[in-house]
């Protein structure tokens, strides 16, 4: 085999795809360079694939949650986006969230004291921890409180109060399918302050209509403020992803200071965009309706 045919016979070995479908007939292909690990926890099946395009990929269930080259869009919308709202912020939960970042961002306002993260399976800060080192930085962070357990069996029998909870989770498919119930939702309503706010993601407003309706119709049964706020993450299912910002009293553009975002380093995250993200299109407003 001469060298040429030897290098064009690598390129077809390493001709590798990696595919999510997102509906039956359309999803995201990513070249793969390696597949760094693959393993099945007690909860699910972890991958971590090395990609052309976006760098490392942590795919759970077979879904991606986190790219290296987009991550940054979905962390600092669910977490400053709340946190430029509440103005004291002190102890802030995250439920699920396992791959830290966003408890990266959300570590980044002194005005937090407390960060507890509840994370069901402990594979997935372990991997993260191994593989994303810049993501799952605040693990060590003194203000973190790392708790592994089931979210929704913690809010239910927590008496702790928390000022912001995230709903950091994966899509409303198996273990996560709790996470996105009424139940789960009055339990946030109770453990939150008196001005508390929640934020969980809800999924894509274009492939995902009948899961966001639900999202919604549960959570406007349960807060008097229930908001919908948009961002673009490429490697999400139709790259537009939702966020619903949920509060007892604050309103998310009335109460918004941009004075607590005093940090540099963001990279989507500002003023702008916190306005501009509550502004929906005409298909996502009649979807609420
Ligand atoms: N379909 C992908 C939805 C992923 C939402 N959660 C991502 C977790 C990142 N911390």
């Amino acid at each position: 085999m001469n060298d040429s045919v030897r290098e064009e016979s690598m390129e077809n070995l390493w001709n590798m795809w990696f595919t999510e479908l997102h509906r039956e007939r359309a999803g995201l292909a990513l070249k793969v360079t390696r597949v760094l690990y693959s393993e099945f926890s007690d909860f699910q099946r972890i991958d971590v694939i090395e990609t052309e395009e976006f760098g490392r990929a942590l795919v759970l269930y077979g879904s991606i949650m986190i790219t290296e080259k987009d991550e940054f869009v979905y962390h600092e919308m669910i977490a400053h986006v709340p946190l430029s709202v509440h103005a004291e912020p002190s102890h802030v939960l995250i439920i699920g969230g396992g791959d830290g970042g966003t408890l990266r961002e959300v570590l980044r306002h002194d005005r937090v004291h407390k960060a507890t993260v509840v994370e069901i399976d402990r594979q997935v800060v372990e991997v993260s921890k191994r593989f994303f080192p810049k993501v799952a930085s605040g693990f060590d962070n003194p203000r973190t409180d790392v708790i592994y357990d089931d979210g929704a069996r913690f809010l239910g029998t927590s008496g702790e109060r928390f000022d912001v909870i995230l709903a950091d989770t994966s899509d409303p498919v198996g273990p996560a399918e709790v996470l996105f119930q009424r139940p789960f939702y009055q339990d946030a309503f109770h453990r939150l302050s008196d001005d508390g706010i929640l934020v969980v993601q809800s999924e894509s407003p274009l492939f995902n209509q009948e899961s966001v309706r639900k999202i919604y119709r549960n959570l406007r049964a349960v807060f008097p403020i229930v908001r919908m706020y948009l961002a673009h993450v490429p490697t999400y299912p139709s790259a537009l992803w939702s966020f619903a910002f949920c509060s007892k009293r604050h309103d998310p553009l009335g109460d918004f200071q941009s004075e607590r975002i005093g940090f540099d380093g963001l990279r989507y995250y500002n003023p702008d965009v916190h306005q501009g993200s509550f502004a929906l299109p005409n298909y996502v407003r009649e979807l609420l309706a």
